[in-house]
């Protein structure tokens, strides 16, 4: 990778709105939990940094990625709750156990997201080894739970 790109600005952290008393959920998969640790805490971090406060951030973890739907309706259809962060990390196998789980998680957290009408934030790894998942979490392509934090940040001005 460039380092043109990894300089790169994904997108524009200006004029965030104030989450100061935004409830914030965070579903995390425990498949790769050294990975989905990782990206946790950054979204927690980040979360924080951002203006929101500990007492709002709650967590809940799940089995796998697959889980991750589940639980994100659960969260979303709690009324105090402004916007789910879903983390996982699909690495991909022998098998197309990847597809099929990246594909129905996507597919489940936009509709979990539209149905309840608020942010469900897509903050899964699919990577295809296990190394490119620790260069996106906290490694040398940054911590990808950092985006997902500022990702729901930002939709909570709509
Ligand atoms: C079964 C499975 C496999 C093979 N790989 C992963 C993975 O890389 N990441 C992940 O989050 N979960 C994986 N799982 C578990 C599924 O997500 C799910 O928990 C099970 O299929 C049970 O529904």
């Amino acid at each position: 990778m460039s380092s043109a790109h990894k300089n790169l600005s994904i997108f524009s952290t200006e004029n965030l709105p104030d989450v100061s008393d935004k409830k914030f959920a965070l579903v995390v998969a425990e498949w790769n939990e050294e990975v989905t640790n990782a990206l946790a805490a950054g979204a927690h971090k980040t979360l924080l940094a951002y203006g929101a406060k500990e007492e709002n951030v709650i967590r809940v973890n799940v089995p796998g990625s697959y889980e991750l739907t589940f639980a994100a309706q659960k969260m979303a259809q709690k009324a105090d709750i402004d916007a789910v962060i879903c983390i996982g990390c699909v690495i991909q196998g022998e098998t197309k156990h990847n597809d099929y789980i990246n594909n129905a998680v996507a597919q489940g957290l936009t509709t979990v997201s539209l149905k309840y009408d608020k942010p469900v934030i897509f903050g899964v790894l699919t990577p295809n080894t296990e190394q490119q998942a620790l260069d996106r979490a906290g490694g040398i392509h940054g911590n990808k739970g950092d985006e997902a934090a500022i990702t729901a940040v930002k939709m909570l001005a709509f």
